[in-house]
């Protein structure tokens, strides 16, 4: 069974603004209509596939705003509707005003537009606790949670605070702006909806570049560690990951040739009297871009008189929030812009915009999409847009072209439609033009390779990969969970440690034994942590090594008055007690000269960064340079290393936190470690460690012995500890005081 078939079995539980059907009342009667959109359409063909599927069991739970009478209704077969009540007053500061004056525009590259009101955002707090009061009366465990939308982003991280073990999924619609916007918000809030978002287990955007967008706003404000999509939220993983949203593609398809849609076909074409028809459908919103859209229509007339008589806009526009004032003055300012062009271009018997403010039936849809020989897409930002999508799909004898906008998600998926700017008039205008004029075996050969995309990425690939990726990263977190040292893996490691005569504490020294410092220099050993390795010292069973990458001269300062074994650069270097240092490898250093001069070149290119010249490795630092400069430099750096290195197959380019380390691959950690464990027979072992160098070291160690690795990453070693401060806690159990309490 494929994780996708385990959500079969699972209830699915749709968090969204919005349920997907409204009551609509007339006098006496009263009577249900479906919600459009394209998350209302994937979820309902989801609900059908379930439905149709052998022993499925799972019901899908929706839960948004709606008439309360819709709880009562058994309207789906495969549905249940749950209404959340939120009092007017909180809806007009929460959906007028935080999701449609805050977050709509800025998060659609209209910072002019955006309100700050703190009453906006405390309603918004106070909502997404609504919703979460009716989805705690629904949640069992094994349900799979899935958040929707901008309206939502606090949810996540609430019911996580409640369900710790959820499996929550959180979805965007709309774009995730560039972090320069993004940080327009107050830092409180940015603060909020980002830890709100990453309460999920997988964030999902429709594109990489939105994807992008959180991942380094979440690490620009709230810091956290990020390794390729995965951010580390404490000890849980987060991913964060494009999955375009598709459409359902056989619907669509088959819809182009019913009965009732070729009537509506004959209507239209009667209309149309042998004009070719361009198209545009959008709901009334000032991102989708219509008054330029018309601007280049204009143009087009102005600048190509060949059309006309020949060609028609018809140009489609959803009633949608024209109840507010900037959204009637825009409807007033498309009004008087179709006018003006007709009225410059209009004749007796042809008048190039027909413009309609209204929704329209699903067939009538399917038949301008069927019969358009253009598609006018130009929104100035668009989450994904999916009017595109259905309209490529409709085109079921390839006699049209898309022009269609960059700005549109849906643009990295179609790029086999003319891609205009649409702030750029004159592109726009061409661009039409362009499509009108294309040969019909390009127009053919450009639509079947996007309806080929488009028929395999449909809406239930986008429901698939998501559910697969909930699972996968559920199943890292287990992996990763099950590691960490609880009460019983101390105990046992106390018990074992008891219980031998001859023992090996193998310590690794930055992040282990001392904290991580801003400066190198900065990471001292404490009187504390000093003390604890002088008792353990003490018994004389116990033999302790700091086994370390740091220079001779660093650790022995660090050591002085402990009867350690010390070891130096990763195992370059070795000291036994009052004893010299000993390097008993016979390694050729003269690579040193040609690798210094390129790191150094690489401090003037990334301020902040250091070098650091050990004496049988070269290191790059970059902790304390600007984040996103070094990732950049470190990727044209290894470039530079890996040249060099295919004349010096003994070199090996070594990644530790926030360094880069050249070193011989003669050597490690591992090795030294072995050399030791092989001279004495030790039944008792223990390595601790943090970083990349330390996987080498926990490799050698014998299955009975012990690995513990500081952090949450995953790891050789057989557990985890949260932070550096546990390893105190796990050095004092050895203490004569505490093991005597050890019966
Ligand atoms: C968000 C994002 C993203 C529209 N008018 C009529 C009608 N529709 C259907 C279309 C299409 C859907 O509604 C609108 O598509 P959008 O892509 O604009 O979707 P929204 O849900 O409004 O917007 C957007 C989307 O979420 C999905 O993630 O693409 O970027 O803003 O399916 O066919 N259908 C009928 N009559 C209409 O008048 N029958």
């Amino acid at each position: 069974m494929n994780s996708f078939d385990q959500y079969f079995f699972k209830r699915i539980l749709i968090v969204a603004y919005r349920l997907p059907f409204k009551l609509i009342r007339k006098k006496e009667e009263s009577y249900i209509v479906q919600n459009s959109g394209g998350l209302v359409s994937a979820i309902l063909s989801l609900s059908e596939k379930m439905k149709s599927a052998p022993d499925s069991s799972s019901k899908i739970l929706w839960i948004g705003t709606g008439e309360k009478e819709l709880g009562n209704e058994t309207i789906h077969t495969n549905f249940e509707l749950h209404p959340v009540e939120i009092p007017r007053k909180i809806s007009e500061r929460y959906y007028s005003g935080f999701c449609n004056d805050t977050i709509w525009p800025l998060f659609h590259y209209f910072p002019s537009r955006t309100v700050y009101d703190n009453s906006y955002f405390d309603a918004y707090v106070t909502a997404n606790n609504l919703f979460l009061q009716q989805l705690k009366n629904l949640i069992k465990p094994g349900d799979f949670i899935w958040i929707h939308d901008y309206q939502l982003f606090l949810l996540p991280e609430m019911v996580r605070k409640d369900f710790p073990t959820a499996d929550i999924g959180f979805f965007l619609h709309i774009p995730f702006p560039s972090y320069e916007l993004f940080r327009l918000l107050p830092k409180k809030w940015r603060e909020s909806l980002l830890n709100g978002m990453t309460g999920a287990d997988v964030v999902g955007f429709h594109t990489n570049d939105y994807a992008q967008h959180f991942i380094k706003s979440v690490k620009r404000t709230l810091g956290y560690k990020v390794e390729r999509n995965f951010i580390t939220v404490n000890d849980r993983l987060c991913k964060a990951d494009a999955f375009p949203i598709g459409i359902d593609f056989k619907k669509f398809n088959d819809a182009c040739n019913t009965q009732k849609t070729n009537h509506q076909k004959d209507k239209l074409r009667t209309y149309l009297s042998g004009n070719k028809l361009l198209f545009s459908v959008d709901r009334l919103d000032y991102s989708k871009g219509f008054i330029l859209r018309l601007r280049a229509f204009e143009r087009f007339l102005e600048k190509y008189p060949e059309w006309h008589f020949k060609v028609v806009f018809n140009m489609v526009v959803i009633p949608s929030r024209d109840n507010i004032e900037g959204y009637r003055e825009l409807k007033k300012e498309i009004e008087a812009t179709v006018g003006r062009v007709n009225g410059k271009y209009s004749t007796l018997n042809w008048r190039p915009i027909i413009y309609q403010y209204k929704s329209i039936p699903f067939n009538e849809l399917v038949a301008i999409y069927n019969i358009s020989e253009v598609g006018l897409i130009t929104p100035l930002r668009d989450g994904m847009n999916l009017v595109a999508k259905e309209y490529v799909t409709c085109q079921t004898d390839h006699c049209g072209m898309l022009v269609l906008s960059e700005m549109a998600g849906a643009a990295v998926e179609l790029n086999e439609a003319i891609l205009i700017n649409p702030t750029d008039t004159e592109e726009t205008s061409d661009a039409i033009n362009k499509a009108l004029s294309m040969s019909d075996e390009e127009k053919e050969s450009r639509m079947r390779k996007m309806q080929n995309r488009l028929s395999r990425y449909n809406v239930f690939r986008w429901t698939t990969d998501f559910f697969n990726q909930v699972n996968d990263v559920k199943k890292e977190q287990e992996h990763m969970q099950v590691k960490f040292m609880d009460n019983n893996s101390l105990n046992s490691l106390q018990v074992k440690y008891k219980n031998a005569q001859n023992r090996l504490f193998l310590i690794d020294y930055d992040g282990t034994l001392a904290p991580i410092a801003k400066l190198p220099e900065m990471a001292v050993l404490d009187e504390k942590t000093r003390d604890i390795l002088r008792k353990i010292i003490s018994d004389s069973r116990n033999k302790v090594v700091i086994i370390s990458g740091r220079r001779k001269e660093f650790i022995e300062e660090q050591s002085k008055d402990l009867n350690a074994i010390l070891v130096a650069e990763h195992g370059y270097f070795i000291k036994y007690p009052k004893a010299a240092w000993e390097n008993n490898l016979e390694i050729d250093l003269s690579w040193k000269k040609k690798i210094q001069p390129i790191l150094n070149d690489y401090v003037d290119r990334c301020n902040g960064s250091m070098v650091e010249d050990k004496y049988a490795s070269v290191v790059w630092h970059y902790r304390n340079a600007d984040e996103e400069i070094a990732t950049l430099r470190i990727n044209e750096l290894k470039d530079d290393l890996s040249e060099i290195l295919k004349s010096e197959p003994k070199l090996f380019v070594l990644e530790g936190d926030k360094v880069l380390e050249v070193k011989s691959i003669l050597y490690d950690k591992g090795t030294v470690a072995s050399a030791l464990i092989s001279k004495v027979n030790y039944d008792f072992i223990l390595a601790l460690g943090d970083d990349r160098t330390d996987e080498d070291l926990f490799k050698v160690i014998p299955d009975n012995g012990f690995t513990i690795k500081v952090g949450s990453k995953p790891s050789n070693a057989r557990f985890n500890v949260r932070s550096q401060q546990q390893i105190y806690e796990i050095l004092n159990l050895f203490t004569d005081a505490s093991t005597s309490k050890i019966k």
